[in-house]
């Protein structure tokens, strides 16, 4: 009778034991099945209130009036994008903010949003521009009927963009921006990081769509980097940017520029020595206010000239709108993500022919370049 307690008592712990291992282990195969990696990093990384790989954000220079097209934007970058990734936003403006501002935008995203005002240095004259001359200079590109050539507003938003954006406390910590419009279209899925992608591939700079520039805009833009350049040959990091930029071996500026009002880079790129004293020598010479510098070529200018040809990485497979121009992919693949007409992309065009001819320039462009005549 004993016994054969004994052996059922065995008996019944063996087949508990059996079953609670047998739970346990369904339980860690659950825990694996929940756990969802992108790019193979765990997701849960990009909750909002986490630490992300890669320290970035969303940097957005923008008015109160412009609160709708704002709206607009960040509903379309959250629902293809930021909606799984949940990358900060800094918005900054050279007026605070409203209230109604801030509270329509944070209600667009999870992530955190952060609002900044431009001290006041980084927007307005430099003591050593003629506000006299700039104002007829004004006049006089108005009657050859330059876009916003009046402006004296959009002339300090191309500066703060060229100089000063990434100075601002609000990206202290952070390495990498995206920057976005107010009114802009992104018309596919983005699936992946770029900001985790440009990291582990070594990219500074990242564009959809590059076109021409008008050049009644940038009259001596040209001729003063070229000054620039003889005075710090080092500024020329990639002999092979020149053949991009010119098409005459650095005589003349083709005008080919990175259209900016889309980027995704690396702040170093900006933050470096070269590219400040870049700056400070372009702001000397005035033509922001003397003319109309826009901070796409003088973005383009340093990216092309600082950086090799892989470190600058045309994001075909991202669907960019911008009024008038369209980034959409060709790819057949792309047609299952992806709202945009590939017939309409901005490729097929003469004046975005630029968007092409980064990709396309020679070899691998290794740094060494002694030559600062293009040649
Ligand atoms: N806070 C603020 N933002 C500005 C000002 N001017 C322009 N911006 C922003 O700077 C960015 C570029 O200005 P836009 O007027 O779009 O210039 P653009 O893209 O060259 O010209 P559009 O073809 O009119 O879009 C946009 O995000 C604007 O919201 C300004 O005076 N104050
Ligand atoms: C948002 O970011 C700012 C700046 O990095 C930080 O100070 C703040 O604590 C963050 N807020 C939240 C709710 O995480
Ligand atoms: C500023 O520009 C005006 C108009 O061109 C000119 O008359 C004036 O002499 C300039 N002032 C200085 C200090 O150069
Ligand atoms: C060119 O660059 C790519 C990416 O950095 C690298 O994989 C490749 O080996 C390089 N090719 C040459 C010829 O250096
Ligand atoms: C650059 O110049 C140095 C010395 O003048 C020379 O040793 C080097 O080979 C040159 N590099 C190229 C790529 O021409
Ligand atoms: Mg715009």
């Amino acid at each position: 009778m004993e016994r054969r307690f004994i052996i059922l008592n065995l008996l019944v712990g063996l087949l508990l034991a059996i079953t609670m291992r047998r739970a346990t282990n369904t339980n860690v195969v659950r825990e694996v099945r929940t756990q969802t990696l992108i790019d193979g990093v765990d997701a849960t990384y990009y909750q909002p209130d986490r630490a992300r790989p890669v320290r970035a954000a969303f940097v957005v220079l923008v008015r109160n009036s412009e609160l709708l097209g704002m709206k607009r934007a960040m509903r379309q970058i959250e629902d293809r994008f930021n909606t799984k990734f949940n990358y900060p936003y800094v918005f900054l403006n050279d007026v605070p903010f409203t209230e109604n501002f801030k509270a329509e935008t944070t209600a667009m995203t999870k992530a955190n949003v952060t609002y900044g005002v431009i001290p006041h240095e980084h927007w307005s004259y430099p003591s050593w521009i003629n506000t006299t001359y700039a104002s007829e200079c004004r006049q006089n590109m108005h009657k050859q009927g330059v876009f916003y050539a009046l402006s004296e507003s959009y002339r300090h938003m191309c500066r703060f963009n060229s100089g000063f954006f990434f100075r601002h406390p609000l990206l202290e910590n952070i390495d990498y921006y995206w920057r976005i419009e107010p009114d802009v279209e992104y018309s596919c899925d983005i699936n992946y990081d770029p900001f985790l992608y440009m990291h582990r591939h070594g990219i500074k700079y990242g564009y959809t769509i590059a076109l021409h520039e008008y050049t009644e805009t940038i009259p001596t833009l040209w001729a003063t980097v070229k000054n620039f350049i003889a005075a710090h040959p080092e500024f020329v990091l990639h002999g092979n940017g020149y053949k991009w930029l010119s098409n005459d071996g650095g005589e003349t500026y083709n005008g080919c520029h990175f259209w900016s009002n889309f980027e995704i880079g690396s702040l170093s790129l900006f933050r470096s020595p070269e590219y400040m004293k870049y700056f400070d020598y372009l702001d000397k010479a005035g033509g922001f206010f003397y003319e109309r510098w826009g901070d796409a070529p003088v973005h383009s200018i340093a990216a092309a000239l600082l950086l090799k040809k892989e470190e600058v990485h045309w994001f075909k497979d991202i669907g960019y709108y911008h009024n008038p121009w369209l980034n959409c992919p060709l790819d057949k693949e792309s047609r299952l993500r992806c709202h945009c007409d590939p017939e309409k992309s901005a490729v097929h065009h003469y004046w975005a022919s630029c968007t092409k001819e980064w990709p396309e320039l020679p070899g691998n462009g290794s740094l060494a370049s002694n030559s600062t005549d293009g040649k």
